[in-house]
């Protein structure tokens, strides 16, 4: 029987990976359609009728069709249907969402832009790198000092908002951010990478279309 679930995208995006692995640890396995970004793959009509931002990723749920595009989104969606790594109860599951947004807002915004500009993918000029590496030390010492004594960031287990921060924190080397310096972030990641069925981006998402195991 075929997987249920379609992902398309590529091992250098975050979201993509954000998603592979709530996939991954909720034990769903997924066919892997790797997008050309580089030939621009994701701008023309068959990715852009899947999905209309033109962006990855992209998930499709083959046991009803629906196609769904931003990976906060689309992290809901997979807890709900799961019934996994959610939240506990109404105020665990606010909490979520209130990290996924303010990670979206202030962690992964700088991130992933200071990465994209100095990997060359996203050429910009020396103030904006200095402005997003401001920012993303901003947040990373609030989200260091959150973590202080805690477990995980929202109630006692891992939920979406881990998976969501980690797929920021993973890239957080490339974009010049030395987590030496957050203790408590290096202390959440070293129990994220031991939870059991973690994989890291390049072994969850090759160079190439995969159909599940
Ligand atoms: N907010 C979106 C961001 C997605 C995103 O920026 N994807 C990048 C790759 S990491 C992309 O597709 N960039 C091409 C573009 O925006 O044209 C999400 O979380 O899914």
């Amino acid at each position: 029987m075929p997987a249920r679930f379609e992902l398309h995208g590529i091992a250098l995006s975050g979201p993509t990976y954000k998603v592979a692995l709530l996939l991954t640890l909720a034990g769903e396995p997924f066919d892997y359609v790797y997008v050309n970004m580089m030939q621009g793959e994701h701008k023309q009509p068959p990715h852009l009728s899947k999905q209309r931002y033109g962006q990855v990723p992209l998930l499709i749920d083959r046991n009803n069709g629906r196609h769904l595009c931003q990976s906060a989104a689309i992290m809901e969606y997979l807890a709900d249907m799961t019934g996994k790594f959610g939240g506990g109860n109404l105020d665990e599951r606010l909490q979520v969402r209130e990290w996924m947004y303010w990670d979206f807002d202030r962690l992964a915004s700088n991130v992933y832009r200071a990465r994209g500009i100095r990997l060359g993918i996203r050429p910009a000029p020396p103030e904006v790198l200095e402005f997003s590496m401001a920012g993303g030390h901003a947040a990373l010492k609030v989200l260091d000092e959150y973590l202080a004594g805690r477990q995980w960031i929202v109630g006692e287990g891992v939920t979406i908002a881990d998976i969501d921060i980690y797929g920021v924190i993973a890239f957080a080397d490339d974009g010049g951010f030395d987590l030496a310096a957050y203790s408590s972030i290096q202390a959440w990641v070293k129990r994220f990478e031991a939870l059991p069925g973690f994989k890291g981006r390049k072994e969850l998402l090759p160079m190439e279309s995969r159909v599940a195991a």
